[in-house]
């Protein structure tokens, strides 16, 4: 290759200018890839649909409404109003009338006014609750609380051990008074419990109040070793205006529940509610046929009832505390109702059921009409337990109860 001529001058005029387009070349690149100022962009211009969507939405009457002037009690905000009463309180006080005047006015002489707070307190309290039948197991745990906080130096005064004793009430019973969820077609509801205490009755009550709630309801007759509990379910289904599906005499409480649970998901059915035998609860066999239902129900269903609850009696007062170790270990309680509340002073045998089986109360017996069944509300239920002495009525104390 033949090497260039440097002292040729249009050999170097030659290199010299593309010299110069190549540093031109440069310059103009260098200024091109520099990046312009940020400018503030204008959004892109959002689609049709978001457009519409964003667009709060005018009111025909509200576009007509001509701007009010502001006014001076606009800025000044209202008082707030007082908190409202739990629903239910009317019931749930003259349901434990008698349990409030055994509990209240015996822990009134206790947290006496002018009272000092010492020790000795605590062995009163105790008699108290054992009497109002909270049992051995709770009392304890109450008192316990009671100590800690006056060791702590946390209770200054008598209404402070009150107090203090209402709020671990109030925590055993933190779990209590949900309400049944009904989220399934058909809902299952498996209702249990010995004898007497007011299964057949519950249930009446439960299909009247579901079915003002719009919901349709299919009672299964399982009680099949008396004829007469047939009758009482078939005179409820009559007055709320459900179906009640019943075997032969003494078919197999097992077979008309499993009818039942069939002919609900057939006809779109949205509760079942089973009644069943309550024979006495000390002999095994019932504790078995329960168990067997219980996977009969599964057999139908494809899974287990989606409630069993357990019907006490609150006058058997202890007693409903052994019941339901008994239920328990046969079935999966999901709740209890405790009936006849109305006619007892043991109404504190519920604070006993809920501590030392962790079953929730779902429902409180009150009375015998339809409307005397009510969904459990832990804070009416205190309210009611606890108020201070100055709310009783007269004649309502401890000589008044039964
Ligand atoms: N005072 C009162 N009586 C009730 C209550 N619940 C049920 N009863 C009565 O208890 C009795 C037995 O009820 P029943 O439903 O036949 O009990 P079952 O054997 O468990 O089905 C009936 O006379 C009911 O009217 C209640 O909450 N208060
Ligand atoms: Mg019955």
């Amino acid at each position: 290759m033949e090497s260039l001529d440097l002292s040729n001058p249009t050999v170097l005029g030659a290199i010299a200018a593309v010299a110069a387009l190549i540093v031109i070349g440069i310059i103009i690149g260098l200024v091109r890839g520099r990046k312009p100022k940020e400018l503030p962009r204008e959004p892109p211009p959002p689609p049709p649909e978001a457009l519409a969507e964003e667009r709060p939405k005018i009111e025909p009457e509200a576009r007509a409404e001509p701007t009010q002037p502001i006014q001076l009690e606009d800025l000044v905000p209202p008082a707030p109003p007082p908190p409202a009463p739990p629903a239910d309180l009317g019931a749930f006080r003259s349901g434990l009338k008698s349990t409030r005047g055994n509990l209240i006015s015996r822990l009134a002489g206790v947290f006496g006014r002018d009272r000092e707070l010492d020790v000795s307190i605590l062995d009163e309290v105790e008699e108290v609750l054992i009497t109002a039948d909270v049992g051995v197991h709770t009392t304890q745990r109450i008192l316990e609380a009671l100590r800690t906080q006056m060791n702590d130096g946390q209770l200054s005064a008598a209404e402070d051990a009150w107090a203090a004793s209402r709020e671990e009430a109030g925590s055993i019973l933190a779990s209590s008074g949900q309400g049944l969820a009904i989220d399934q077609t058909p809902t299952v509801i498996l209702v249990v419990g010995v004898n007497g205490v007011g299964k057949t009755t519950t249930i009446g009550k439960l299909a009247s109040r579901f079915d003002r709630q719009g919901k349709t309801i299919l009672l299964g007759a399982g009680d099949t070793f008396r004829a007469a509990a047939v009758t009482q379910l078939e005179v409820w289904g009559r007055r709320v205006g459900c179906e009640v599906i019943k075997g032969k005499d003494r078919a197999d409480p097992g077979s008309v529940i499993f009818d039942a649970i069939e002919k609900a998901k057939a006809d779109g059915i949205d509760i079942v509610i089973a009644d069943t035998a309550g024979r006495l609860h000390t002999k095994v066999p019932l504790m078995d046929e329960l168990k067997k239902l219980g996977r009969t129900v599964e057999k139908a269903l494809g899974r287990p009832a989606d409630h069993v609850l357990l019907v006490l009696d609150a006058t058997t007062g202890q007693n409903a505390i052994q019941q339901t170790q008994l239920f328990k270990d046969a079935l999966p309680l999901t709740g209890i109702v405790l009936t006849k509340l109305d006619g007892t002073a043991k109404g504190g045998v519920i604070l006993g059921i809920v501590d030392q089986h962790h079953v929730p109360i779902e429902f409180i017996g009150v009375g015998e009409k339809v409307e005397d069944l009510k969904p459990f509300s832990a804070e009416a239920f205190l309210q009611a337990l606890f108020e201070s002495p100055e709310a009783l009525e007269p004649g309502e104390d401890a000589a008044n109860a039964s």
